[in-house]
């Protein structure tokens, strides 16, 4: 791939098709208290065990709610949440972000709506990647994720960047700069076309070798 831009390397994987079978918005349950918990659990680790974890506690306590995190023992979260890895930090660090949600934003809708980036990195545990997953992928913002695997793919074409913002604003610039060209196929959201942009990195990148 040669690309000078965000946007010529959005077009040039777009031809790659690699969110055939995906949810619309790449990351499942989109939108819900479920993306929160997943943004935490996979910190250090593969998806596929952040996915086990997802599954378990939704076979034995249906979908994930920040009221039912709170009121369950640790150990037993801890146990749910074990392939992630770092299971007791995790654990305790999900009941903290449930408790402080709770107290400041009262129930999920309006957490959605109201929280900030400054809120979200004042948690603990919560750094760039996962609070702009929360804000991309939970709470319908126009924020792209970056991530190591954005890192590594532009590194490889001769970009680097001395921060994270840094690489997250120039990904957002080239879409921004071209956005009156991608604005029908995204359906005038350009949340979803940052949402798909970034899944997009993902997968691909998943079958790249160091
Ligand atoms: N690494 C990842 C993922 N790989 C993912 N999906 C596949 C769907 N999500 C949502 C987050 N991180």
């Amino acid at each position: 791939m040669e690309f000078s831009n965000s946007y010529e390397l959005l077009i040039q994987l777009r031809e790659k098709k690699l969110l055939i079978n995906k949810p619309k918005f790449w990351w499942p349950n989109y939108g819900s208290f479920e993306v929160v918990v997943g943004a935490i659990l996979t910190q250090n680790t593969k998806w596929e065990n952040v996915q086990k974890a997802l599954e378990q506690w939704r076979m034995e306590n249906g979908e994930w709610r920040m009221e039912n995190i709170i009121l369950y023992d640790i150990n037993y979260l801890a146990e749910i949440i074990k392939p992630v890895g770092f299971y007791n930090q995790k654990s305790k660090r999900l009941i903290a972000l449930s408790r402080n949600i709770l107290n400041d934003f009262g129930d999920f809708e309006n957490f959605k709506e109201n929280v900030d980036r400054e809120w979200l990195l004042s948690q603990k545990g919560i750094g760039y990647e996962t609070a702009d997953s929360i804000l991309c992928y939970a709470c319908k913002r126009e924020i792209m994720v970056v991530d190591a695997y954005t890192k590594r793919l532009l590194k490889k074409h001769g970009y680097e960047f001395e921060t994270y913002d840094d690489l997250r604003e120039w990904c957002e610039r080239g879409i921004e700069e071209n956005w009156n060209k991608l604005t029908n196929i995204y359906e005038n959201n350009l949340n979803l076309c940052y949402a798909r942009f970034h899944g997009k990195i993902v997968e691909y990148m998943k079958n790249v070798k160091r």
